[in-house]
Formats: C-alpha cells, sequence, structure tokens
C-alpha cells in the first residue's frame, strides 16, 4: 500500500457532510503561482442611490415604500419563490416516473445596512454583529412554522445578483431541499456511530493539521474543507455543536461578526476586487432532535485566477464529477497570506 501524494498525483476526495466525491488534479498546478495582476476593481456607488428598490426610502417594484432604516431591514420578497397560500394538496404519484409534491413556503428579502455603498467585508463588527443577531431572530420566528430555514446571500453581478446595495435572502418551506437531506443523512449517521457531531470532530482534526485553515479564534473556525469543488470555498463553523442559528450567544455572535468580517477582508484582497460568492446557513431542519446536526456556513465563490477568470461546472463535472486543480490545502495557503484588516 502506498499513500497518495495529495499534493502531486490526481486523486479524488470524499465530502463527508455530502457524501460526493470530488477529483484532484493537482498535477496540472506544480508551476508557482504566477500571481496574475488585475489592476484593481474600483467600483465607485452612492451611499444612497434614488434607482435602488433596496434603499431606505425607495419605492420597491410593487409600489411599497421602504422605510427609513438604519441597521438592518427585512421584507417579504415581491416575487417570492415560495407561496403560502395555506392549500394542503397531495403529492401528486399518478405514475413513479412523473412525482410531483406539493411546497408552501415564503421568502424574505434583507437588507444589511442602509448603506447602498458597503458589503459586508466593509461593514464594522458591530454591523455584522446587527445582521448576524437579525438571521438568529428570522429563523427563531420561521423555526416553528417551516422545516427548512434557509439564510443566504447572493453577492456579485457574476453570481446572477441584482443589485449591489448590502443584502441577502431568507426561504423557509415545508420540505427539506435535496442540500439539506443529504446533511440531514450524514451528520445523523456519524452521530450514530459516535455520539459526537461530524462537524465537531472534523474542525477538531483540521485545527490540529492547520494546513486548510484560513481564520480561527476560540469559538470559530473557517477553513477551505478537504473536499472543497470551488476554488476558494470556505466552510465556517463553530468548534463546539450548535444547533441553530438562533442559538449563539452573545459572545458566539460578536465572535463570529470578527471572524467573518477578517474572513471577508482576505476574499476581497484576493483578486482585488469585491469578491463574488454565494453564502449561506446550514441549520437544524425543524424535527424533533437536533443533537447530530452541527449548525455552519458555507461560502462558494466562482473566482479561479482573478477578478474575471472565474471557474466553470462544466463538461465532465456537469456530466461526471466535480474536478479542481488547485489544491484546498493551496487555497487556504493564499488566502492566508492575505491581509485580514
Ligand atoms: P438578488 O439580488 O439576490 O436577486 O435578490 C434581490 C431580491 O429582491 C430578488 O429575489 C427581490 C427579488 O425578487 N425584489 C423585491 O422583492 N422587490 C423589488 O422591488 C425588487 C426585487
Ligand atoms: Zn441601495
Amino acid at each position: 500500500m502506498t499513500n497518495i501524494d495529495l499534493q502531486a498525483q490526481p486523486h479524488r476526495r470524499f465530502n463527508a457532510l455530502s457524501g460526493d466525491w470530488v477529483q484532484v488534479s493537482p498535477h496540472r498546478m506544480q508551476r508557482p503561482w504566477q500571481g496574475q495582476l488585475d489592476p484593481p476593481t474600483v467600483e465607485t456607488r452612492p451611499q444612497h442611490d434614488a434607482q435602488c428598490y433596496l434603499c431606505p426610502g425607495n419605492e420597491r417594484a410593487a409600489g411599497q415604500k421602504n422605510p427609513a432604516y438604519e441597521d438592518v431591514f427585512v421584507f417579504d420578497n415581491d416575487f417570492a419563490a415560495l407561496l403560502d397560500d395555506g392549500r394542503d394538496s397531495q403529492a401528486d404519484t399518478e405514475s413513479p416516473l412523473l412525482r410531483a409534491a406539493p411546497v408552501r413556503g415564503t421568502c424574505r428579502v434583507m437588507c444589511f445596512s442602509p448603506r447602498h455603498d458597503l458589503t459586508l467585508a466593509a461593514m464594522q463588527a458591530q454591523e455584522i454583529e446587527t445582521v448576524i443577531r437579525c438571521w438568529g431572530a428570522q429563523v427563531r420566528e420561521l423555526r416553528p412554522r417551516y422545516r427548512w430555514v434557509q439564510v443566504f446571500e447572493n453577492k456579485g453581478a457574476m453570481m446572477g445578483c441584482s443589485n449591489p446595495h448590502p443584502h441577502g435572502q431568507i426561504w423557509a418551506l415545508d420540505a427539506l431541499p435535496n442540500e439539506a437531506l443529504r446533511e440531514q443523512n450524514t451528520q445523523a449517521t456519524y452521530f450514530a456511530d459516535m455520539k459526537r457531531t461530524l462537524l465537531r470532530d472534523y474542525v477538531a482534526l483540521e485545527c490540529e493539521r492547520q494546513e486548510r485553515i484560513v481564520e480561527a479564534d476560540d469559538h470559530w473556525v473557517a477553513l477551505v474543507p478537504f473536499w472543497a469543488v470551488w476554488p476558494f470555498e470556505i466552510l465556517l463553523a463553530p468548534r463546539e455543536p450548535v444547533a441553530h442559528l438562533d442559538d449563539l450567544s452573545p459572545l458566539l455572535q460578536s465572535s463570529l461578526a470578527r471572524v467573518m468580517q477578517r474572513l471577508l477582508r482576505r476574499y476581497d484582497a484576493l483578486f482585488s476586487t469585491s469578491f463574488p460568492y454565494s453564502m449561506g446557513w446550514h441549520g437544524a431542519p425543524g424535527e424533533a432532535s437536533a443533537d447530530h446536526w452541527h449548525l455552519h456556513a458555507h461560502f462558494y465563490p466562482p473566482l479561479l485566477r482573478s477578478a474575471s477568470i472565474r471557474k466553470f461546472m462544466v463538461g465532465y463535472e456537469l456530466l461526471a464529477e466535480a474536478q479542481r486543480d488547485l489544491t484546498p490545502e493551496q487555497a487556504a495557503a493564499r488566502l492566508r497570506q492575505l491581509p485580514a484588516e
């Protein structure tokens, strides 16, 4: 038996959280980083944009007027993907090949700041803490009524985000979506065997190894997971198990604000650009026991080599499985070298 050289040989890695495999081809990255330098993208935006449907005091598409909010502001999405019409329809099982199931839910939009020109990365830790508390309050309100509450941020035009005003979304529904179901199964199985959460053990292991850690304090760890698919993907989790986003103590909230701020500033420094990504929280579904579930956030940024060169999930990845050249260890090392202030 020979051990795989993870920095030199093609190999596949297993995602313990999702149950997927990813192919890694590090031999294509043997050359040292040439540091392609894009000129820094300087985008100047006004603090208030009269055309923005998220800025305080402005009118939205359906005619409602935003209040003169001073920190965060949540409203029902005017074009909600889920409806809460209360109808109790049955699953459609006319044929096993034509299955459909009803879904009921609600969609909200959350402005992170009244300032049109800010991003989470540019906000003060105190302001990020306010966002974190608002996320918690939303989850606390929605969790008893829905099986899954998805808090997320889609940032940057590259991610299809329609408006640069700092904002995220919350979708809550009475079903477990695919990713939730997968993580539910892997974490429940691990907990049944080990009596500890999968991510508690994983985070502890990564803290021993150090090679994939990007940011950490006494409570939170941000790392490029061993099984990362996106070049600069991050998994952010508390060291000790917490089931829900609304279970965070004030200490964990303020620690999280600082860790997120430092992580996002490293992201922005990487390609001298306001770094695009999709991020979101996975907390325990609204079912009875949540002992197995370990709260975490995923950050999925599309960029690969510069502010404009992105990774595409095409060809082999669509038809067979995800693949990467840059190893997660190399990605973590690059992020660690950048300024977090
Ligand atoms: P994105 O930029 O991530 O697409 O989010 C903006 C959301 O805001 C989007 O879901 C909603 C869109 O439906 N929206 C409103 O609810 N009201 C508006 O007036 C415009 C956009
Ligand atoms: Zn705005």
